[in-house]
């Protein structure tokens, strides 16, 4: 491995990679994990890599945790879907989009976890335990049982899509419904883990974000060699924006690619601190009391890892926009429609997005623009039920007559 240490992104203070920190112990800054790069040879990765398959770990050089004792689902290698009939529809001559929902329990989180239920094992912790919106604790569910590692979550009452909730109860993991919003729930299990011992999985550890960089180095792969101009993604704790954006710039870094992408972050009206300190050109993030969005998902008012997602919009160029709740509905139909892609609504986020910001001008349609899909529409059903039209119910001696009359091919 060539990792060197965790590193106060604020004071620089430097801690062991095997040291169990998770914020920065002088100044409560974030942590990043450093490498020593100048050890690694590009053409030398590029030949190793050429040899294994899309996933997580074919990047193992780039991550911080032991191969031979990695917690595998099997994650990563999604498929990166040129879509046409929507790029054609909103004008745009190369669009992509990135398919999370294709990972082992149907999101991009299964990146992070296989590395951080890893360094779990590695570290010796007895269990695990996060805060979630959902799909970070179906993901942490899951690969804390292939672990054999007890798993504790967190949830909003009432506030998470069933299809997570599900996933997070199957797979074993005691799950508590705090009343209240992700954010105070968050705040309990970092208390928890500070003093019961448990392994604190939520984005503010820095190793699981080292698994959602690899998101980069795929995109590069699939459009062979090639850096998109703009990556289009939503933001909730607005740690995967900070993790593909570290991707990118190691790849810049290595000598593997000459330009980096534009970071472009998409937040619901309802729940948008992280873009209003964006556009407002403040300095630090106001927390939002009751964040609230139809994409629960990315209903959060306190992004833990905004200063690191800050940078990553400020140092590529990038930037922010809002949706509303119908936009976002009205874009999940559109992919779903369109591409045959049917994924949640704070992935169709992105595409809403898009769409602003093609009519804002804020993004030509000449790019070549990758949208991330980071989690599977089945994860939220009901949203389908309350938006899109009922199915027709029907006698069945009226099947011909009513087809005729529905779908005009009687
Ligand atoms: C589908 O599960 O925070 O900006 O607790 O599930 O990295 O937080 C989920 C976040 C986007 C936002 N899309 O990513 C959780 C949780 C989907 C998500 C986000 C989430 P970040």
């Amino acid at each position: 491995m060539f990792v060197e240490s965790l590193k106060c992104i604020e004071c620089g203070r430097e801690y062991a990679p095997n040291a169990i920190v998770y914020t920065c112990e002088a100044c409560g800054g974030l942590l990043d994990v450093t490498y020593d790069y100048s050890r690694l040879e590009a053409s030398k990765l590029l030949e190793i890599w050429s040899r294994r398959p899309l996933s997580v770990w074919k990047y193992q050089e780039l991550l911080p945790a032991d191969s031979s004792r990695k917690v595998s689902l099997g994650e990563g290698g999604t498929g990166l879907h040129r879509c046409s009939r929507l790029a054609s529809k909103l004008g745009v001559k190369e669009l992509y989009v990135k398919n999370e929902g294709e990972n082992p329990t149907g999101s991009f989180k299964d990146r992070g976890m296989t590395i951080g239920v890893t360094k779990a094992v590695e570290l010796g912790a007895k269990a695990t335990a996060c805060a979630s919106t959902g799909n970070t604790s179906a993901s942490l569910a899951a690969y804390s049982a292939k672990a054999g590692l007890p798993c504790l979550v967190i949830v909003p009452s009432g506030k998470i899509a069933r299809g997570k909730l599900v996933q997070a109860v199957a797979h074993g993991a005691k799950v508590l419904a705090i009343k209240g919003s992700f954010d105070d729930a968050l705040k309990e299990v970092r208390k928890l883990c500070e003093k019961r011992g448990l392994y604190l999985l939520n984005s503010v550890n820095p190793f699981r974000l080292e698994g959602q960089k690899t998101l980069a180095y795929e995109v590069c792969e699939q459009l062979g060699r090639r850096v998109p101009d703009r990556i289009v993604l939503p933001v909730g704790n607005a740690g995967n924006i900070s993790a593909i954006w570290k991707g990118f710039k190691e790849l810049r870094e290595l000598g593997i690619t000459r330009e980096t992408p534009k970071m472009m972050g998409v937040q619901a009206e309802g729940a948008a601190p992280f873009a209003h300190m964006i556009l407002q050109n403040l300095d630090k993030l106001t927390p939002l009391d009751k964040p609230e969005t139809v994409a629960s998902a990315i209903r959060i008012g306190a992004p833990v890892n905004w200063s690191k997602a800050k940078a990553a919009v400020v140092e590529s160029k990038g930037g922010v926009t809002v949706v509303s709740d119908e936009e976002i509905v009205d874009a999940q139909r559109e992919l779903a429609r369109l591409e045959g892609l049917f994924v949640e609504p704070a992935s169709a986020a992105s595409i809403a997005g898009l769409v602003k910001m093609l009519e804002q001008g804020v993004i030509s349609r000449d790019e070549t623009i990758v949208c991330v899909a980071t989690g599977h529409g089945l994860k939220d059903p009901d949203i389908v039920v309350r938006f899109y039209e009922e199915p027709f119910e029907v006698e069945s001696s009226r099947v011909e007559e009513v087809v005729g009359r529905v779908l005009g091919c009687g």
